[in-house]
């Protein structure tokens, strides 16, 4: 079963279950995906039995693939209760996340679940849960009531310790419910469900009207459910299964009892720079990533940041060479065929940047090294916010954010301000001036001096 049946899913999570039974000869795994709408199931999998087709983009791109994993999707804000039932259902063994950051309803001061978010509490209360943790809690609480056996649940999500988090998260909601549910509960999840944590990897943008119709003419049919990727894709895994799971080994998954490293090198070295380029590209009005780090400057900043700002403060997986692995990002970034979008990738950065960046600057600070180009990231994602009209900022916590910014648009007004948010940065960060004039600085270069002036601070500075 899939929660959160996006792009992401069907590039990545439903191609390693395929390649999987047909490397292995093992049979008998199918997917339920569940969407948020109903109709993303009605218009795209339904009519064509989950059928759904990858297109590769880029050098080295396989030809168009269908992919046929996909065994039944249901919606999760029409339909909650059969998604319930369907994670209590007995042929259920594993339950895999793409459900977004945002998804999670992470509460940023105390890194568990937001007790006080009402769609949480409306879930807790008794009604057929919305959210993602409560529809999972209230479909093992009803496993566990019809005696049904282990489940493993395995968040794919860029976050750092996925699994544990979404462990802390499942079993906070099962600890606020009333102790007469709670404690049978909780004894029931500790024996009978397992949270691995995982790295995922593959770019894969939101389909787009074009990719659809390019699709079309190569397939010869029209699938609205189609999603387009790069050729590259990776998937390591913690060994910790409850009950059965598809042979994802065989199509290549790595398991792995270090996933963290290989988390902190994707979130902090791949992902930090996709950051970085969306939201210079964005102030430099480049469309896509590819634009974006097609401009030296730009290209620069993020091998930069990677080189002198991340490898610093990180341990590197065993067997992964530092500097391949950047020229690797680096050329997947520049990939013209893609079309991912700087706009995609600057979304929800509320949910993104600290996972992201702040690990890489207190890293550097405490080391008393200046995190200079983790610093770039972060005006750049400021001055988004700070001249992205709140109705057009594509965050959960845009309105949030446009409260805090001063009437001033002064970089000198605007960095603290946003510093402020608590909801993102620590109050210790926020009093650390040296680090509020890198960002100031920073800022006032992009919004003052545009592609100009930071050409000429990034690469003479
Ligand atoms: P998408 O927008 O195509 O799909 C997101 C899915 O999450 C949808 O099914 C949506 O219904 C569900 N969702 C969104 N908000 C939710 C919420 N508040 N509660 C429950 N479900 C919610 O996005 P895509 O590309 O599939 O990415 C999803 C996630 O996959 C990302 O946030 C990231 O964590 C992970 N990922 C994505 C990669 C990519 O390149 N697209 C690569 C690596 C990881
Ligand atoms: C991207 C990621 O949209 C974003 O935030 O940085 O989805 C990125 O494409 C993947 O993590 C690559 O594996």
């Amino acid at each position: 079963m899939h929660l959160g049946l996006g792009a992401f899913a069907r590039a990545h999570t439903a191609v390693f279950t395929e390649n999987a039974m047909l490397a292995s000869g093992e049979t008998g795994w199918g997917i339920t995906g569940v969407t948020q709408r109903s109709d993303t199931v009605a218009r795209q999998l339904a009519p064509q039995d989950g059928l759904f087709t990858v297109a590769e983009r880029g050098e080295g791109a396989a030809p168009l693939r269908v992919v046929s994993s996909i065994v039944d999707a249901i919606s999760g804000r029409d339909n909650p209760a059969a998604v319930v039932d369907r994670i209590a259902a007995p042929e259920t063994l594993v339950l895999t996340l793409t459900i977004t950051e945002k998804g999670y309803r992470i509460d940023p001061l105390t890194g568990s679940l937001n007790l006080e978010d009402a769609e949480v509490r409306a879930d807790l209360e008794g009604r057929a849960p919305l959210t993602a943790i409560g529809q999972i809690a209230r479909g093992l609480q009803q496993r566990s009531r019809t005696g049904t056996g282990p489940l493993t649940v395995v968040s794919c999500d860029n976050l750092p310790a996925n699994g544990e988090l979404t462990r802390t998260l499942v079993h906070a909601f099962a600890a606020a419910l009333p102790p007469a549910e709670a404690e049978p509960l909780t004894a029931w999840l500790d024996a009978h469900v397992t949270f691995p944590s995982t790295m995922v990897d593959r770019m894969v943008p939101a389909t787009t009207a074009g990719d659809l119709d390019a699709v079309e003419h190569e397939l010869g049919l029209r699938d609205e459910a189609a999603v387009v990727a790069e050729p590259f894709m990776q998937w390591v895994i913690e060994d910790n299964f409850a009950a059965g799971r598809p042979r994802w080994e065989a199509a290549g998954a790595l398991f792995s009892s270090d996933v963290a490293a290989w988390e902190a090198a994707k979130l902090r070295l791949l992902n930090a720079s996709h950051s970085l380029l969306a939201y210079l590209g964005l102030a430099a009005g480049k469309e896509t990533i590819s634009d974006a780090v097609a401009e030296e400057a730009f290209f620069t900043a993020a091998r930069r940041m990677m080189a002198e700002d991340v490898l610093p403060t990180i341990t590197l997986p065993h067997g992964l060479d530092a500097d391949e692995y950047c020229a690797q990002v680096l050329t997947r970034f520049a990939n013209p065929a893609l079309g991912h979008t700087t706009a995609k990738v600057g979304s929800d950065g509320s949910q993104k940047i600290g996972l992201r960046l702040l690990s890489t600057v207190s890293g550097n600070l405490d080391a008393g090294r200046e995190p200079r180009w983790a610093a770039l990231a972060l005006a750049a994602w400021m001055r988004h916010v700070a001249t992205t009209p709140a109705d057009q900022l594509n965050d959960p916590l845009a309105a949030e954010l446009h409260a805090a910014l001063p009437a001033s648009g002064a970089a000198a007004d605007v960095v603290p301000a946003l510093l402020g948010c608590r909801s993102i940065f620590d109050a210790e960060l926020a009093r650390n001036q040296g680090f509020a004039d890198l960002l100031i600085h920073w800022y006032t270069i992009i919004d003052t001096h545009g592609l100009e002036g930071l050409r000429k601070e990034i690469n003479h500075g």
